[in-house]
């Protein structure tokens, strides 16, 4: 078996994607508009990516960012075990789009990490 990979929602156990389990990690309701913080704890990078969304990219390691476009994909650097905080990029999820509903995946989009379990559901309601 090749190395476990995990996308943890704050407060829930790190444990890599079961596609079997069918539980969404996280709810979110459509016409919704979240901000999302995602961390990378680890000592490698990540490339976080979402389906069915595009997103605004607010913050890269706490710097505001003021990009003229919508993005599924940021990489999120690794932590070098020294900063007094992990490196961490801050979301503008946008859940307005009739698109949304539904079922969908993020993960990273490192393919040996999203293998590995790096991935999560995502369930946004009506
Ligand atoms: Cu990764």
């Amino acid at each position: 078996m090749g190395e476990e990979f995990y996308v943890t929602v704050e407060g829930q156990t790190p444990a890599p994607f079961d596609p079997k389990s069918g539980v969404p990690n996280m709810i979110a309701k459509q016409e919704t508009v979240e901000d999302w913080i995602i961390e990378n704890r680890s000592n490698e990078l990540h490339a976080f990516h979402i389906h069915q969304l595009h997103f605004m990219l607010l913050d890269y390691r706490g710097r505001p960012v003021n990009e003229p476009f919508l993005r599924h994909t940021v990489n999120v650097p690794y932590y070098d075990g020294r900063a007094l905080a992990y490196p961490r990029v801050r979301l503008r999820m946008d859940f307005r789009d009739p698109n949304t509903v539904g079922e969908f995946v993020y993960h990273c989009h490192l393919l040996e990490h999203e293998d590995g379990g790096m991935m999560g559901l995502i369930r946004v309601e009506p």
